[in-house]
């Protein structure tokens, strides 16, 4: 099967032929029909040679959807049958500790121990014609959602929704939240924010065109940033600050401008890995009760809700769908920012059938 693989640190991925896998023992094997491309995939080829806990070679992609076409021989099937549609939960762990048991994978007890990070982060992932996903329990079925919609809700859709969890305490009625990068996961969170709180939602972006996606993404406020941006962003929220802050650029920046712009009892989600610094003291320019998290990916439990938002059309995903065999430019256009919507992996099997599902592809890459 064609599949894109990276075979050595820092070398750009290949597409290359490798075996079919056989789903074994609780293994569910997915037929792909869609796998996102995600700056993550970027920092992963780029990462050295021993700053991740796994190594090449294995096939990329952590954000996949398709169907099923064969369960292992003791697989839990929970309802699920060949030929049903399916997104994946990526964000594998160990599958036993406290964490994984309560399907929070993502912040598995054991992660400093595994050699792999999920779907396509040290093991096979699904930028190929089919992916081996560890167990049923991981698929979440998507109806008749299109593939290309599925597949990036498994990453930038349940990352966004998952640190919006972790703030929505600060977003009942009457509050306002500013989201700082709108690309891949700021539009999918600006519209998330719309359809599950009651606050005003403002977006910063160095675009032009990221601020026409905010509006489309139903921001209330969309603005360049400036020298008094901090100013702008505490006057859209009735002077007194932001409620909370979602920073999917994560440089020293817009960490710098999310602390001014933040209300005294204020949260800030770092999700974006520019790799930005803020000095976090006691005494200095921190609002008071200033709470600062680092959301990583999603649960088990909230992918469902995700794929539910999606298929109530409360959120669609502005993707541009390219085939698998063209997998290196696609690599190429996310580097030099010409991506312009979420880049979706389509293998050239079965790329006609998606063919009726496009969306227009208008969103600039953001780091995530
Ligand atoms: C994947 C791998 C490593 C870091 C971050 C990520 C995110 O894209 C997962 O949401
Ligand atoms: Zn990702
Ligand atoms: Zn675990």
């Amino acid at each position: 099967m064609q599949a894109v693989r990276l075979t050595a640190w820092q070398r750009e991925p290949v597409v290359t032929e490798v075996e079919r896998p056989v789903p074994r023992a609780a293994e569910v094997l997915l037929r792909v029909e869609a796998a996102g491309l995600c700056h993550s995939d970027v920092h992963v080829v780029d990462a050295p040679a021993g700053t991740l806990p796994y190594e090449p070679p294995f096939t990329l992609g952590h954000e996949v959807a398709g169907r099923v076409e064969a369960l292992g021989p003791d697989a839990d099937p929970d309802g699920l049958s060949v030929g049903d549609r399916c997104v994946a939960y990526g964000a594998w762990g160990c599958g036993s500790c406290a964490r994984c048991a309560a399907g929070q994978d993502n912040y598995c007890d054991r992660r400093g121990t595994l050699t792999w990070h999920g779907v396509g982060l040290g093991r096979d992932g699904g930028m190929a014609e089919y992916v081996l996903v560890p167990s049923a329990r991981h698929l979440v079925p998507i109806g008749d959602l299109p593939a290309d919609q599925a597949a990036p809700l498994s990453d930038a859709g349940l990352t966004s929704y998952h640190a919006i969890a972790g703030l929505r305490d600060l977003l009942g009625e009457g509050t306002t939240v500013a989201v700082i990068g709108v690309g891949g996961l700021g539009h999918v969170a600006i519209q998330i924010l719309r359809a599950t709180t009651q606050s005003r939602v403002l977006a910063v972006d160095v675009r032009e065109e990221a601020l026409a996606l905010a509006d489309r993404s139903g921001a209330h406020f969309a603005t360049l940033p400036r020298a008094d941006t901090a100013r702008v962003l505490r006057t859209q929220a009735d002077g007194v600050g932001v409620d909370a802050v979602l920073d999917f650029a994560g440089t020293t920046a817009t960490l710098e401008l999310a602390v001014a712009a933040l209300r005294p009892g204020g949260g800030l989600a770092l999700v974006g890995s520019g790799g930005g610094r803020l000095t976090v003291r006691k005494t200095g320019f921190l609002p008071p009760g200033f709470r600062l998290s680092l959301p990583f990916w999603g649960t088990l439990r909230e992918l469902p809700e995700v794929i539910a938002l999606a298929r109530s059309g409360a959120v669609r995903v502005e993707t541009e769908r390219i085939p698998l065999s063209a997998a290196p430019e696609a690599f190429a256009r996310l580097r030099s920012g010409q991506v312009r919507a979420r880049a979706v992996l389509v293998p050239d099997s079965t790329s006609e059938s998606l063919a009726s599902h496009t969306c227009d592809a208008t969103i600039s890459a953001t780091p995530q």
